[in-house]
């Protein structure tokens, strides 16, 4: 039986660790294994004091979300009740010290503030991140941390769900002490001071002196109330976190607990919480790529190439001076290089001024990236991004180029967004060691990268590419070599429902109104105004999917924000102004069209840009350009403003029920023609009564047992 929690006596302090990889989450075995060594320790008459650390590489990192996640599906008790071992840890008659390194979250913060004392390494860092899964904290969080930090502190830690890091705690009267060196040596060292000093040893929840006013707090509630509608729109559990808070404030600790606990068992029963913990598990498995272990070789990547500086190549190269990979970034003309760097500095300063990066972090990140005008050096690069413009012919002339020069293990990449990868690993002589990376614009921020595996890509080119995105602090999902591969294919049909629902009778922002109310980040014409109307005119003009609004706009050149004006107008560069000329012209084109325009509700708005997307991924899937529904859903959450609280269109359809989704389909078909024809996998799970949660659980059991 694996020991979860270990118990030693060292120089007369108890040392209780919890070792439970890879995070030392509260799974069942850890919260008993520590109120046993408590109990052990407040009974053994050697011992002074105890001191409680994580083994590993972090300190707990909160309840075991595999327990919440089958509560939230009524499939177990969930996360069990520590409010004993707290109250035990508490009252222990000898001072426990928490020893913090790595992350104390959630459950684990909330079992560090029940402690006496806390000391941390320098870099720990401390959070309620609770409200990313749709729950509040459940261990008496919300009761202990105002009383530590202050009623502000904790409303703003609890909404926002960020980490604080130690200097702050300290500073915030979270943590007592940071410990410079051995983070053991120097807990036992200030466990026996503090035994030594006789006391007291104050309990959290006796420590009201941080507790406000009514009326302080009135404010403070309110305040937050306002930040949690404004930057957590629609969601329940950040305003429902503060209410547990206000409990804090206006009732004694035990009953604030109750509180607590019936919010996240009511937190626990909702849609919210399922799709956030489903986001949560589902950003985590696309690391997991089928055919590919541990033991799969890569290449080691310890110096790059880029080939071209505009935005894209630009923001890729800083990504990988980010990393500390030093980047060779050629252009073809001096002025064009010349921006390409004033661009990068300018984007490095705006991080300084924002207090991100220091003045010599910039300019050492600055060192790494050598700009240039020939391909000197690039016979030395582990890996060649290629990143001109989004043109076939000019693609194949510099794969060609590059596979004269690169040696025989370099991974030749393009980071195309639409064209065939095939098509360009063609114009090499090792189609093989070609991939795409598909970084999102502007690479240097998003997180999403699509990696693109060709027919003939080695696997070890794939593993290689995956560890990359990772190195970069990016989020990297593996998708298949086809049209848009996942994200823009599914934008696409989305993005012509949209123009579909303007001429028979919406407006631009009618449509984007309900789509924001649903919860993207911005509506589907704000988008394609952002995006440029040139480069979505280019592929529905080649996929025959044109509508007559989005034509006209496009010969007009109203191109977006970059002409100032497309579907909306524009007058700073970047805020939509509704434009009484675009609804005429709409009008005008209908009416030529044969369209009656009818009222369009904001009902019939999401279900047709929603389903068709729905529909189109359910393709992907079916195609195998996908590895899961659950991919899918973590590319809308990451790359295309998707709300997570939502846990992803796939999700969204699970949620809606598939039945239901097919049913809508066929009506549509009906009213307007083939192209809503529902795809052969999603009338079978529809049919089957299926989701796809259980589609892509069958599919790793699957995999699973061909491993056997
Ligand atoms: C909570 O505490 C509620 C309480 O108030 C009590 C309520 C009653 N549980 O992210 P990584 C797995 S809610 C289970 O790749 P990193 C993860 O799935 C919780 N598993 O590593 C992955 O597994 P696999 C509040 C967990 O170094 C592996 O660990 N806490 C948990 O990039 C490695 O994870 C949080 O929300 C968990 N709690 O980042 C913290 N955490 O290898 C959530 C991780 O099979 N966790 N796993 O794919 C994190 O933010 C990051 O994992 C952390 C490490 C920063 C800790």
């Amino acid at each position: 039986m694996v020991e979860l929690v270990k118990f030693t006596v060292e120089t007369g302090v108890a040392l209780i660790t919890v070792d439970n990889p890879p995070v030392n989450a509260l799974s069942a075995g850890v919260p008993e294994g520590i109120a046993a060594a408590i109990e052990r320790a407040a009974h053994d008459a050697s011992v002074s004091a105890v001191v409680l650390i994580g083994a590993g590489r972090t300190f707990v990192a909160g309840a075991d979300i595999k327990q919440l996640e089958e509560q939230a599906h009524g499939r177990g008790p969930g996360a069990p009740n520590i409010h004993q071992l707290l109250k035990s840890i508490e009252d222990c008659p000898k001072p426990v010290v928490v020893a913090i390194h790595g992350t104390a979250l959630g459950g684990g913060l909330e079992l560090a503030m029940a402690g006496h004392y806390r000391v941390a390494s320098p870099d720990a860092q401390a959070g309620q991140p609770e409200v990313n899964l749709g729950i509040i904290p459940g261990a008496e969080g919300t009761q202990r941390l105002p009383r530590l930090v202050g009623v502000g502190a904790a409303v703003e830690m609890f909404v926002s769900g960020k980490s604080i890091r130690a200097p702050e705690a300290v500073r915030l009267g979270l943590f007592d002490k940071i410990i410079e060196g051995d983070l053991k040596a120097g807990a036992i060292a200030f466990a026996r001071h503090v035994a030594d000093s006789g006391g007291p040893h104050r309990r959290t929840r006796d420590r009201n002196e941080k507790l406000g006013s009514p009326e302080s707090n009135a404010a403070i509630l309110a305040a937050g109330r306002e930040q949690a509608r404004k930057t957590r729109r629609n969601m329940i559990a950040p305003l429902r976190v503060i209410d547990a808070v206000e409990a804090a404030v206006t009732l004694p600790f035990e009953e604030g607990c109750r509180r607590e606990r019936e919010i996240v068992e009511q937190c626990l029963a909702g849609e919210e919480a399922r799709a956030l913990i489903h986001a949560f598990f589902a950003e985590r498995a696309v690391s997991k790529v089928r055919g590919i272990s541990q033991e799969t070789r890569t290449h080691s990547i310890r110096k790059a190439g880029v080939i071209g500086a505009g935005t894209m190549g630009g923001g890729i190269a800083m990504v990988l001076a980010n990393a500390g990979i030093p980047v060779l970034l050629k252009e073809t003309d001096r002025a064009a290089l010349d921006r390409g760097m004033a661009s990068v500095r300018k984007n490095y300063e705006s991080s300084v001024k924002k207090g991100r990066l220091t003045a010599q972090e910039m300019e050492e990140r600055l060192a790494l990236i050598q700009p240039q005008l020939t391909y000197d050096g690039f016979r030395d690069a582990d890996i060649i991004i290629e990143a001109v413009f989004e043109n076939m012919s000019l693609k194949k002339q510099v794969f060609g180029e590059i596979d004269r020069i690169a040696k025989g293990d370099c991974v030749l990449a393009t980071n195309t967004s639409t064209l065939d990868i095939d098509e360009i690993a063609g114009a090499t002589s090792r189609p093989n060691m070609v991939i795409g990376i598909h970084f999102f614009s502007p690479a240097h921020v998003m997180r999403l990268v699509e990696v693109v595996r060709g027919a003939r890509t080695d696997k070890e080119v794939i593993a290689t590419a995956m560890a990359l995105t990772k190195r970069l602090r990016k989020l990297g999902v593996l998708v298949g070599n086809c049209r848009g591969f996942v994200g823009n294919r599914m934008m696409l049909p989305y993005m012509r429902e949209a123009q579909c629902l303007v001429e028979e009778g919406a407006t631009p922002s009618q449509v984007d109104q309900a789509l924001y109310d649903f919860g993207m980040a911005m509506g589907i014409f704000a988008v394609d105004d952002m995006g440029g109307l040139d480069l979505a005119w280019r592929v529905l003009q080649d996929t025959k999917r044109l509508t007559k609004p989005g034509e006209r706009l496009y010969a007009m050149g109203r191109l977006g924000q970059k002409t100032g004006a497309g579907w909306y107008r524009y007058e700073d560069g970047r805020t939509p102004i509704r434009d009484p000329e675009v609804e005429a012209l709409i009008e005008t084109t209908a009416k030529q069209a044969g369209i009656a325009r009818r009222s369009i509700s904001s009902e019939e708005i999401i279900e047709r840009c929603l389903y068709i997307m729905i529909n189109e991924g359910a393709r992907i899937l079916d195609e195998g350009f996908a590895q899961r529904a659950a991919d899918i859903d973590t590319i809308y959450i990451t790359g295309y403003g998707f709300p997570a609280y939502r846990g992803g269109p796939m999700w969204y359809a699970d949620t809606i029920g598939l039945q239901k989704i097919y049913e809508r389909i066929l009506e549509f078909q009906r009213r307007h023609g083939e192209y809503w024809t529902a795809v052969p996998l999603l009338e079978q799970l529809a049919h089957d009564g299926q989701t796809f949660a259980a589609f892509d659980a069958a599919n790793e059991q699957a995999v699973a047992r061909s491993r056997e």
